[in-house]
């Protein structure tokens, strides 16, 4: 999966670094606080490199399971910082991301990094002449797995799962569980390997499952309720639009996290080949899509919300004033733009 050629240079690059920044992307999600952690813990423990973290924003409260103890630096809570860290590092390694301007505020500190640029990513088309090593790989379920592979390639690893540090091993299967949505979507072969091979070695994968999925709050629970009783429309064309104005997260007390997986939901109906979430978020909308298989996320997110991401699942923006006059205009605009995206789908299947 991994050229030995990449493994070799990746291994070079940890023997000549004291110093080393791991930098994941805005708002990170399971993979990008687990493959952080992950390569932290095995820079730290085998590498006796120091190696910080840091995101352009924190992680969610509920990954406290895995970046507890961390040592992580937001840049939105300590720029400063988190600048200073980047400026006095010898090695950058970029994780789940494959553009540097998805590090947001960070990113004129990223570019402006003297030393090797690294990037272990899973997205399609990474901006390769911005670094000097990249691993990437879209036949993989996650970052964590992609990382996995390298590590297990690496000298002191040699392919036994059980020498890497306890705590990598439980933030790389944490990773691959949320990026799988728990083993659902973008499950390869090497996939289950990896999640046999950390089973093998002693992880708790009941304890992950517990923490991911078993300790919401109750006004989550009924928030999604509402979403999908009133909130949740769909269209002829078999797309689910689900616009989330700031009065829902207000009215149920939510945090911005929280409504991370309620785009999947919809595509539990049949009829539904489609899944949009816009949430309103200052001057903008943040555009989640899901797609089932022979619907492309990636291409709606690309020609209609300034976006990107994987074939079935993308994200994208939507600008007051430049998509919409205002937010009341977002649940219209989504409405069209996927009725006529499957439109022009359906109508291309027919040629064919
Ligand atoms: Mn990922």
């Amino acid at each position: 999966m991994t050229g030995i050629e990449k493994v070799s240079s990746l291994d070079g690059f940890f023997r000549s670094a004291g110093r080393a920044a791991i930098v994941s992307h805005v708002r990170p999600d399971g993979d990008a606080a687990g493959s952080s952690v992950a390569l932290a813990s095995y820079l730290r423990e085998l590498r006796g490199i120091e190696a910080s973290i840091v995101f352009p924003t924190p992680p969610p409260d509920s990954l406290d399971f895995i970046t507890a103890g961390s040592g992580f630096t937001a840049a939105s809570l300590d720029r400063e910082g988190a600048e200073r860290i980047i400026a006095g590092a010898e090695l950058l390694i970029c994780l789940d991301f494959n553009t540097l301007s998805r590090a947001e505020e960070l990113e004129s500190a990223l570019r402006a990094f003297k030393g090797p640029r690294l990037l272990i990513d899973h997205h399609v088309s990474p901006e390769e002449e911005d670094f000097d090593l990249v691993i990437s790989c879209t036949e993989v379920s996650s970052t964590c797995e992609l990382l996995f592979s390298c590590l297990m390639q690496m000298p002191d690893v040699g392919g036994d799962a059980g020498k890497l540090p306890a705590r990598c091993a439980e933030a790389l299967m944490t990773g691959m569980t949320t990026d799988t949505n728990n083993f659902a979507n973008s499950v390869f072969p090497s996939t289950l390997e990896m999640a046999s091979a950390l089973l093998s070695a002693g992880v708790d994968r009941d304890a992950i499952i517990d923490a991911l999925f078993c300790r919401e709050r109750e006004n989550r629970l009924r928030a999604e309720g509402e979403m999908l009783s009133s909130l949740m429309k769909l269209t002829p064309e078999g797309a689910a639009v689900t616009v989330l104005p700031n009065s829902f997260f207000l009215r149920h007390g939510l945090n911005d996290s929280e409504t991370e997986g309620f785009v999947n939901l919809p595509l539990a109906i049949g009829s539904v080949k489609l899944s949009i979430l816009a949430r309103e978020d200052g001057p903008l909308f943040r555009v989640s899509l899901r797609s089932k298989k022979g619907t492309s996320a990636r291409l709606l997110a690309v020609e209609s919300f300034h976006g990107g991401g994987h074939e079935q699942a993308a994200g994208g923006r939507l600008f007051i004033p430049g998509d919409i006059a205002s937010a009341d205009g977002a649940g219209e605009y989504v409405m069209k733009a996927a009725a006529r995206f499957l439109q022009q789908q359906a109508s291309a299947q027919d040629e064919n």
